[in-house]
């Protein structure tokens, strides 16, 4: 059995009135949920405190980002210490839009997630092809480097620390959702990549990402390789994240 994560990524979107409102909400509706599903919030790290008191330990609670170094002169960088000490449980690792827009390597990716392992935090990391590359029939080539780089320092019992997210760009706020036979085979190729490596690949969660909505949840979680959803516009929307963590099968 695979844990079952939703996780709401709600990138640079929130306020504290948004804290109150829609944590308080999910936290509500979820408790008659006997789907198993873990849910998650992840707000911009300013905010963590205000999800943390909403959320009241019923939610998981993480961080977009953190540091690839331990503490010091860096200005602006928050350390997987830091999120650990303010009661996070997960963090984002190589979000695309921390790929495309900041410049996080590969080898980043890997230096950021031994740290949160070494902090007892478990790592969402992120991997996920362009268009182009899809259309050139790179996508399984481009993801599987990024599994191998992102995850080359992770052994043994860490594993059961890292979920991995499928999310390929092409489908991030866009509308456009890969369909769900298509993200399957994706999770299938990264659980055989996984494998590979030496992981128990039949333990690692899998999430998908990339636009899912109330209305196309149910069909991307059905899947055997799908082990729930990593949501973005959907999740600051209390009812349609409600609907979302119920789609979980
Ligand atoms: C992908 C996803 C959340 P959205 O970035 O990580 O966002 O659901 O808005 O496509």
């Amino acid at each position: 059995m695979r844990r079952k994560i939703v996780a709401g990524n709600w990138k640079m979107n929130g306020s504290k009135d948004l804290a109150k409102t829609l944590v308080g909400s999910v936290r509500s509706e979820l408790a008659s949920l006997d789907n198993g599903v873990e849910v998650v919030i992840i707000p911009p790290a300013i905010y963590v405190q205000d999800v943390a008191a909403h959320a009241d330990g019923e939610l998981g609670l993480g961080v977009q980002n953190v540091s690839e170094w331990h503490s010091g002169a860096y200005t602006g960088e928050i350390s997987a210490e830091m999120a650990k000490d303010q009661g996070c449980q997960f963090a984002l690792v190589g979000h695309s839009e921390r790929r495309q827009l900041f410049g996080e390597t590969d080898q980043a990716v890997a230096d950021k997630v031994a740290l949160l392992l070494d902090n007892g935090l478990d790592a969402i990391v992120c991997v996920g092809e362009t268009l182009e590359q899809r259309e050139n029939g790179r996508a399984e080539e481009v993801v599987a480097t990024q599994v191998r780089q992102g995850l080359g320092k992770v052994s043994g019992e860490q594993w059961s620390q890292i979920v991995v997210a499928y999310e390929p760009v092409w489908a991030i706020g866009t509308g456009k959702t890969a369909t769900a036979e298509d993200a399957q085979a994706m999770h299938a190729s990264i659980r055989d990549v996984l494998a590979d490596m030496g992981a128990p690949a039949e333990k690692v969660t899998m999430l998908y990402g990339g636009s899912v909505k109330a209305d196309n949840a149910a069909a991307l979680f059905a899947q055997p390789d799908i082990d729930g959803g990593l949501i973005g516009g959907a999740s600051l929307i209390a009812n349609d994240f409600i609907s979302i963590c119920r789609a979980v099968p």
